[in-house]
């Protein structure tokens, strides 16, 4: 509403809510993990803990949900951080042999 004897908005409320802010936030993406038939548990919620900085209940939760449903959703980051997470499990899953599949998806 306007406000003051100029007629101006002097909190510039109608202006903020007529116009679009310019400042777009970035996109974000879902790190995804997959289920598999041979990936160990306890190296999954290594992973986890390693890799994401979840406690090691968080890490057993998540891995559970993917071990039941087939894929859970370990977390949202910006493309990078999304994209250094998914290749930090990849890289690990390979190094000790494991088919483990992290995938990333934008939200
Ligand atoms: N299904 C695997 C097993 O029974 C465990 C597992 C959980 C594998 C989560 C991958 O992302 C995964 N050993």
């Amino acid at each position: 509403m306007m406000s003051g004897k100029d007629g101006h908005d002097d909190n510039d409320t109608e202006l903020a809510l007529k116009t679009r802010p310019k400042t777009e936030r970035p996109p974000l993406y879902k790190v995804l993990l997959l289920n598999d038939d041979y990936t160990p548990m306890e190296f999954v919620t290594h992973v986890l803990e390693r890799i994401f900085g979840l406690t090691e209940t968080q890490s057993v939760e998540i891995m559970l949900t993917v071990h039941k449903k087939g894929l859970a959703v370990v977390g949202v980051f910006s493309h990078e951080v999304a994209e250094t997470k998914v290749a930090q499990v990849m890289d690990l899953a390979l190094r000790n042999q494991h088919p483990l599949q992290c995938t990333m998806e934008k939200e």
